[in-house]
């Protein structure tokens, strides 16, 4: 019996290789994960080799190391058969259903089998049952647990299938692992520094109530007073929100709390000249919006062409809620993509235990996220967006602090130190 085996990248490519010389003359023993040579040894990576025999066609069906060949697990091929060559699987299995039908023996397990491939077919609605492993069905309860969507539980579970071998899924606890890692690595950090124009300026648009202005008053607080990690910077607040009693109000309070300039503008040609006439003495120039249903288009359109006065380069950030679920956010993402927004803020963090629906709809969308608020507290309650506080919040899952901040580097908001 020959022995052969190939590595490759994948456990697929592998296989693929082995198949394209042998064809199905090869039958796999095993595969396992090895570390593949990189050029004079350098740049070694991860690969996989797969091992398995040439079956052995002088021999007929007899020659598995394991012992008798068998087309169904525990029925053996009736004795004394003529020793042919072996064909695909699809000849094989015709002869076998042709060589049963003279059996009747095997006339009344096949009769079995058909009843409970029936029954399986009934309770699964008529689709094939997939055979799943346990490991599988407990990471799907915990990714639904923290109200994942279907597609992103879906594109989990086959990426475990593909990338994970039989043997490693026995091991849930490490699958877990990399599971959090690929959830961490599906969501997308804004890069602020890509855009350090002067002045900044910084739009927040979204729904009514996500907490706009509060967020756009811990903003200009955060950058004002500066704190461990950026410097303080000279900050402006416009309020575009004039027509509702109190949401005037409210951001002039915070803007005489702090002592930063505050604008309320009424027209696109008023909201061109103030950002003109502050871009002369600010580095950040934050305009509050009015919130808008994503139902209203008629109103949207005017708020985006009140907007295009504060000049192509300005930032839109869409404020959401973490509470939302994930089908809503994911129509919310599409209904504000015209104001061509670069990231999403999440607010109220502090109100759900659950971010499975958040994480599902940025990574279907695939858009960034910038900051994350979570609470009501005026400035505390907002940290530049990291990977880890969304980790960390997963339940039923084991969290390791310490690996994912290595994992995942980058500002701890949580100790970043206020300046006062
Ligand atoms: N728990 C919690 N509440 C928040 C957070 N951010 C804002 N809020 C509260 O949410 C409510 C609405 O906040 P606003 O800032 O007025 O929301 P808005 O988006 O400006 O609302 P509109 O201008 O009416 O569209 C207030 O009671 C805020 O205190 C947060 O991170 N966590
Ligand atoms: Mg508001």
């Amino acid at each position: 019996m020959e022995i052969v085996s190939e590595q490759a990248e994948t456990y697929t490519e592998a296989l693929r290789r082995l198949k394209d010389k042998f064809g199905g003359r090869f039958v796999e023993m095993q595969h396992q994960k090895i570390r593949l040579k990189g050029f004079l040894g350098l740049f070694g990576r991860e690969g996989v080799e797969v091992k398995g025999y040439i079956r052995d066609y002088a021999a007929g069906f007899a020659s598995s190391p394991q012992g008798s060949y068998s087309l169904t697990p525990g029925i053996s091929l009736p004795q004394g058969r003529p020793q042919t060559k072996v064909g695909s699987f699809d000849e094989e299995k015709e002869k076998f259903l042709a060589s049963a039908k003279k059996d009747p023996a095997l006339q009344v397990i096949l009769s079995e089998v058909k009843d409970i491939r029936k029954q399986l077919e009934k309770n699964t609605g008529g689709r094939a049952p997939s055979p799943a492993h346990e490991t599988l069905d407990r990471l799907a309860d915990a990714l639904a647990l923290n109200d994942f969507s279907h597609a992103y539980i879906k594109h989990i579970t086959e990426r475990v299938k593909k990338e994970i071998t039989l043997e490693e899924l026995d091991n849930y606890e490490e699958v877990e692992e990399q599971v959090v890692d690929w959830i961490g690595e599906s969501l997308q950090i804004y890069n602020e520094e890509a855009f350090h124009l002067k002045p900044r300026v910084l739009v927040l648009i979204g729904p009514t109530g996500v907490g706009k202005t509060t967020t756009i008053a811990k903003l200009a607080a955060m950058y004002n007073i500066g704190n461990s990690v950026s410097r303080p910077l000279s900050v402006r607040l416009i309020n575009i929100d004039n027509y509702r009693i109190g949401a005037k109000q409210q951001l002039e309070t915070y803007s005489s709390i702090m002592d930063i300039p505050l604008s309320n503008i009424n027209s696109h040609e008023e909201l061109r000249k103030t950002i003109a006439l502050y871009s002369g003495e600010a580095e950040l120039i934050l305009v509050d919006t009015i919130g808008k249903s994503p139902q209203d288009g008629v109103e949207l359109a005017k708020m985006k062409q009140l907007l295009s006065a504060c000049g192509s380069q300005a930032e839109a950030h869409l404020a959401l809620t973490a509470t939302t679920k994930a089908s809503d956010i994911k129509d919310l993402l599409q209904q504000f993509e015209p104001f061509g927004y670069r990231s999403v803020i999440v607010t109220k963090l502090d109100e759900t235990s659950r971010v499975g629906n958040v994480l599902s709809a940025l990574w279907e969308k695939g858009k960034a996220v910038s900051y994350i608020t979570d609470g009501q507290t005026v400035p505390v309650d907002i940290k530049k967006a990291s990977v880890i506080p969304f980790l960390t919040n997963l339940e039923g899952f084991r969290i390791n602090r310490e690996r994912i901040e290595n994992r995942f580097p980058g500002v701890d908001a949580e100790k970043i130190n206020w300046r006062q």
